[in-house]
């Protein structure tokens, strides 16, 4: 008989199935500690906790991994919003792929913004006569740093953010579970915010080469690897009959639906739940965020397009509005050179055209009014707009909560 696919099990099975196939991640029992401490201290002060995930999920090709297939997320969502859920006054875990962006420090990372751009040397002091003069930030960005350098170091020295890394999905997996079951004595004040980007395809352990995938044929007494076929294997452009050229076929399972397992098992009773829904298809957003709230019956569901979600995101949720736009006012977008202006409005255009309601662009309206307020043509991250009316929605799930009668 087949053995059934991970598709085909009731979630609870396919999870037991899927965390038998893999080791834990060796940094898991460390991350643990330090979660179960960060959290008892939160638990004991009555703070909020927020769990962001953020980054993409590796997809390794081979046990010992040469090769795997990556996503496009460099964290941006995640360490961002994990900023805006500090100033709200949240202890934040941040679990993150490994190298991606970090909140604070991504101000002056990777090549974008990289930090050696921020410095100067100073003139050494007149008594000294040396060329060593102090290294300092450079006068024009003396205001924007001390102000992120001040939120950094208040949020490590009330130990408010907990950074742990992750690399491949199955690790993103065991990290995921782990918190979700720690945080359970945080109750209501426990919120997921879901914005990594998780790979929907994976190749079973069972399945997968021990080895480098080898791009030329092995004599038979070498090859031992027999979980890709010799048929294949792809043996590189120039072969001398380009017809008999060989291609690497890879074969993969879908990843578990784990979000109804944390949201009927894992997470703590009361708490929130809230995912992201990336779609690059502006007539297919609006409908996929509202199934994926459908199936999974958690709080919230954030639908984003991927050439537009530095400016507009849907927030889709149970109660009415049920959908409601926000989006960054023109005048105070930042250019993104991947993003696609003219896409902005594009899916819930797409929606009205169906013949349903439109919806007051309130948000857009107030921001708008404070860009006149402020008299200012800055920029501004549309995390700025999406944590603050996270909260109120997780304020409101709380007040519920902690006032329902009891029978
Ligand atoms: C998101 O939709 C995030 O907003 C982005 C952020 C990944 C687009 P960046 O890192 O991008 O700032 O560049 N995250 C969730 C994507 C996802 O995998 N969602 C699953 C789905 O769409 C559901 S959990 O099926």
């Amino acid at each position: 008989m087949a053995t059934p696919s991970l598709g085909d099990m009731s979630p609870a099975d396919a999870e037991s199935v899927y965390f038998n196939e893999y080791p834990p991640p060796k940094a898991l029992p460390k991350h643990e500690a330090l979660a179960r401490a960060f959290i008892d201290r939160h638990v004991e002060a009555n703070r909020r906790v927020v769990l962001v995930t953020s980054g993409g999920t590796t997809v390794p090709l081979e046990a010992q991994t040469v090769r795997f297939i990556d996503n496009f997320s460099a964290g941006t969502r995640g360490a961002t919003s994990a900023e805006y859920f500090l100033q709200e006054g949240y202890a934040v875990i941040f679990l993150h792929r490994q190298y991606s962006l970090l909140p604070y420090s991504r101000h002056y990372s990777h090549s974008t913004n990289c930090f050696l751009d921020f410095m100067d040397e100073a003139p050494a002091s007149d008594s000294t006569q040396s060329d060593h003069g102090p290294i300092v930030v450079r006068d024009e960005y003396q205001h924007q740093m001390r102000d992120v350098l001040r939120k950094y170091r208040y949020a490590k020295q009330n130990n408010l953010l907990l950074l742990l890394p992750f690399t491949t999905v199955s690790e993103y997996m065991f990290e995921l579970r782990s918190l979700a079951k720690l945080m359970r004595p945080l109750g209501p004040n426990a919120l997921f915010y879901l914005a990594a980007a998780v790979s929907d395809f994976f190749i079973p352990r069972s399945r997968m080469a021990e080895h480098k995938i080898q791009s030329s044929e092995l004599p038979a007494h070498l090859d031992k690897d027999s979980a890709v076929e010799p048929d294949d294997i792809y043996t590189g452009e120039n072969e001398e009959q380009p017809s008999q050229r060989k291609k690497l076929v890879i074969n993969l399972d879908p990843v578990p639906k784990f979000l109804h397992r944390l949201v009927d098992g894992w997470a703590p009773d009361g708490s929130m739940v809230v995912s992201f829904k990336l779609e690059t298809d502006p007539s297919l957003l609006v409908y996929k965020a509202r199934t994926a709230l459908q199936r999974y019956s958690h709080h919230l569901v954030i639908g984003n397009l991927l050439s537009t979600r530095k400016w507009e995101v849907v927030f889709i949720t149970p109660d009415p509005p049920h959908e409601r736009w926000l989006r960054v006012p023109k005048a105070r977008r930042s250019k993104s050179i991947s993003g696609v202006e003219d896409q902005v409005g594009l899916a819930e255009a797409k929606k009205k055209s169906d013949g349903s309601a439109p919806t007051p662009e309130k948000t857009e309206e107030k921001a708008q009014a404070a860009t006149r307020q402020e008299g200012s043509s800055d920029g501004i991250e549309i995390e700025t707009l999406i944590i603050p009316e996270l909260v109120k929605l997780h304020s409101t799930m709380i007040e519920k909560k902690t006032h329902k009668p009891t029978s």
